[in-house]
């Protein structure tokens, strides 16, 4: 009984001198889906839907612009679904600038902070998109002419 207790005494200093950094559960990387406290996960994907010549559901996005949220510095899968009979880009603004009416991509595109590319009319696309690593409110555009200011939405970067 004696020798036991010196035993378990023993295995517990040998644990104890290798703890520190070995005591504590090793992160994991991120996981590929979301688990159940989906309050505080915010999406890494974005699904962006096209229109002529708006984002989302509905034709005011002036007035209400649709709103995406992602974590700063994120890898955010950005799936483009273009169901307009035009050509569409989803375009992060960079912060801070005054904004072209109307924007026209080829004097403005040093605006640009990051863009998917011009999609075709019918096409979908999904790409890697890394999020800005400066959290903040992104102006996103299309930056098709003539699509701006009618075709804009925000960006939340936390
Ligand atoms: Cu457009």
């Amino acid at each position: 009984m004696r020798m036991l207790s010196i035993l378990l005494a023993a295995t517990m200093l040998t644990l104890a001198a290798c703890g520190g950094g070995s005591s504590t559960p090793t992160p994991t990387p991120a996981p590929a889906a979301p688990a159940a406290s989906a309050q505080e996960v915010i999406a890494a994907t974005l699904d962006v839907v096209m229109h002529d010549i708006y984002f989302g559901a509905n034709n005011d996005n002036i007035a209400n612009p649709p709103v995406w949220t992602v974590k700063a510095g994120q890898e955010v899968t950005l799936n483009l679904d273009n169901q307009g009979g035009l050509q569409h880009n989803w375009a992060v603004i960079k912060q801070g600038v005054e904004m072209p009416v109307p924007f026209m991509p080829d004097q403005n595109a040093d605006l640009i902070l990051w863009a998917a590319g011009v999609l075709d009319a019918g096409k979908k696309l999904s790409e890697p998109f890394p999020a800005p690593a400066e959290p903040g409110e992104y102006l996103v555009i299309c930056t098709v002419a003539g699509h701006y200011p009618a075709m804009q939405g925000k960006l939340i970067v936390q």
